[in-house]
């Protein structure tokens, strides 16, 4: 990776991934790619370049590329799933259309190209526990849709035209600094949020629901060690499973009550995001990310519990 074109540098991954790739690789070689009405602000714009990069426009990413002279893309250009539910032709133009846009761009400019999957290209039918790289998949919402086809149209670029496409299939990933928007794990993050405020949390999950976790700093490991990575290795390309922690709600109450002994927490039940988290696994098995470009995470639910705290207590002061 000499210069990075980071898409959607100001979404919930890209702002701590833009940052991250700047601190490795130099502030300049880095372009924080951003759409109209999300522009960078503060640090992230001021420490490197930065420049509309709309995955509708294949001129405005094909000159974006030209001008930097840009070897690889992080394509983090999605709606998360309870939105893109909610608006399915939006989801498809942004991740699909927009994905074979990124894709032909690196094509002709031979340029690696990272685009995330999810826990959510899984489905009904898939085995839900310790669910295994390559099964059933099946999704039943149009993420999980625009996620399976994101893999294969990325596998299909590096088989036809030698695309260096990789990706990893994100869990929920908790962060304290760009908060997400729209997804069914949102919970995960918006529960530390109850917390430091001394608020009581509302759960919009039931208690029981195990989804796959991750804490930010390690998703954002797994994305630059994945594109860092030996390619002799890779037996897999796209859709990488990746694991670090499974919980569900009560089990991470449990964890932050260890360190608030007041906090409160009360269901109230949202049946579009159940009904997704349902068809959702309960735990992946990563064993491929591990033996193929040596993947380990370094946090689990209690350190990533007091990490959050000790930092969003500091951000909310
Ligand atoms: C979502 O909930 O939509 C995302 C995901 C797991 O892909 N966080």
């Amino acid at each position: 990776m000499k210069n990075v074109l980071v898409i959607g540098s100001t979404g919930q991954i890209g702002s701590e991934l833009t940052r991250e790739l700047r601190k490795r690789y130099g502030n300049d070689s880095i372009i924080a790619g951003y759409i109209k009405g999300a522009e960078p602000k503060g640090e992230l714009k001021e420490s490197g370049p930065s420049a509309e990069a709309d995955v509708t426009n294949p001129e405005m990413i094909a000159n974006i590329v030209k001008k930097y002279n840009v070897d690889t893309i992080y394509n983090l250009a999605a709606l998360l799933s309870v939105v893109a539910e909610k608006k399915p032709q939006l989801a498809w133009k942004i991740g699909i259309d927009g994905l074979w846009n990124i894709l032909e761009v690196a094509r002709e400019n031979n340029c690696a190209v990272f685009t995330p999957s999810s826990i959510g290209s899984f489905g009904p039918s898939t085995p839900h526990v310790q669910t295994p790289q390559d099964t059933v998949q099946r999704p039943c919402t149009i993420y999980g849709v625009s996620k399976v086809t994101t893999e294969l149209l990325s596998d299909y670029y590096f088989k036809k035209y030698g695309v260096d496409t990789r990706s990893v299939r994100f869990p929920g990933l908790i962060s304290y600094v760009t908060p997400p928007g729209g997804g069914t794990t949102d919970y995960a993050v918006d529960i530390y949020y109850s917390a430091v405020r001394g608020e009581k949390f509302v759960c919009p999950i039931k208690k029981g629901t195990l989804m796959d976790m991750m804490y930010m700093p390690d998703g954002l490991h797994a994305a630059i060690s994945l594109m860092e990575a030996d390619p002799t290795r890779l037996v897999h390309r796209n859709g990488f499973n990746i694991a670090s922690m499974s919980f569900d709600p009560d089990e991470i109450f449990q964890a932050i009550k260890r360190h608030k002994p007041n906090f409160e927490m009360e269901y109230d039940v949202d049946m579009l995001k159940q009904g997704i988290a349902d068809s959702w696994p309960d735990s992946l098995d990563d064993s491929c990310a591990r033996a193929e470009w040596d993947w380990k995470p370094q946090y689990d639910l209690e350190s990533m519990t007091v990490d959050m705290l000790k930092n969003l207590e500091a951000k909310l002061k």
